[in-house]
C-alpha cells in the first residue's frame, strides 16, 4: 500500500532576534527560488489588517516580545503554504517559527505530516550583536527598542533555545555562527540547499 508524500518541505530557520534570519533567507529565494515565510511578518501583516480578530493581541505580543497563541501563527502559516502548493511551490523556508515547545505542538496538529522537515537552520549570534544590529535597523517596528529587544532576548533564551536544543538532539540542527558578514554567512548556509 502506498503512502501520501508530505505536500511541503519546510526548513525552519531560527536564531535569536537580529540574528539574520530574513536577511539570509531572502538570498536563498534569490538563489533556490524557495519561498520565505517569516512568521512574524504574517503575525504584522494580520495586525494591520483592518478587521482583524487578533489585531490587538498580536500588537500587544509583539511588543512584549511575547509568543502569540499558536493557533494564530499555525494558522497564518499553513494557509500561505497552501496558497503555494497550489501553484506548485512546494518548499519553504519558515522563519522565526517554531518559537517554544506549544509552537511545535501546534505545528505536529495542524500541518503535521503535510510537511516534511528535513532539518532546521540555526542562526548563532551574540546578544551585542544582535542589539546594535537591530537598533540601527531603523524601519519602523514596534518592538525595535531597547526594552522591547531586552524582553526578546529573554523570551528567546527561556522558550526558544529548548526548542533548538530539542532538534539538535535529534541531529536535525545546521548551526551557523553570524557574528559575520552577511555573505560569508550565506557562503555557509547555501551549502546545506546544494
Ligand atoms: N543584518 C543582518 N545580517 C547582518 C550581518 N551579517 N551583518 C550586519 N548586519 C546584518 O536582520 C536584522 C538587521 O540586521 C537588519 O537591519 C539587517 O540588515 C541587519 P534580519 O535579517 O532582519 O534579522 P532577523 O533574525 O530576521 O531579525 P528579526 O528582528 O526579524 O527577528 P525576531 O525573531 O525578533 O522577529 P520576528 O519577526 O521573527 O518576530 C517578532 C515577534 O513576533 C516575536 O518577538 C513575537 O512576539 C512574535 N512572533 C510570535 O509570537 N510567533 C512566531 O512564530 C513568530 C513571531
Ligand atoms: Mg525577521
Amino acid at each position: 500500500e502506498e503512502k501520501a508524500q508530505p505536500e511541503a518541505q519546510v526548513v525552519f530557520v531560527l536564531g535569536g532576534p537580529g540574528s539574520g534570519k530574513g536577511t539570509q533567507s531572502a538570498k536563498l529565494v534569490e538563489e533556490f527560488g524557495v519561498v520565505h515565510l517569516s512568521a512574524g511578518d504574517l503575525l504584522r501583516r494580520e495586525r494591520n489588517t483592518p478587521g482583524s480578530e487578533h489585531g490587538e493581541l498580536i500588537s500587544k505580543y509583539i511588543k512584549e516580545g511575547k509568543i502569540v497563541p499558536v493557533e494564530i501563527t499555525v494558522a497564518l502559516l499553513l494557509t500561505e503554504m497552501k496558497k503555494c502548493v497550489s501553484e506548485k511551490k512546494t518548499s519553504f523556508l519558515v522563519d522565526g517559527f517554531p518559537r517554544n515547545e506549544d509552537n511545535v505542538r501546534g505545528w505536529k496538529e495542524v500541518v503535521g505530516s503535510y510537511a516534511k522537515v528535513p532539518f532546521i537552520l540555526f542562526f548563532s549570534c551574540s546578544e551585542e550583536v544582535m542589539e546594535k544590529r537591530l537598533l540601527s535597523r531603523k524601519q519602523g517596528r514596534t518592538d525595535d527598542n531597547v526594552e522591547s529587544i531586552r524582553k526578546r532576548f529573554k523570551t528567546y533564551q527561556e522558550s526558544s533555545m529548548p526548542v533548538i536544543k530539542e532538534f539538535e538532539k535529534n541531529g536535525l540542527c545546521r548551526e551557523i555562527s553570524c557574528d559575520r558578514s552577511v555573505d560569508e554567512i550565506y557562503a555557509e548556509v547555501r551549502k546545506y540547499f546544494l
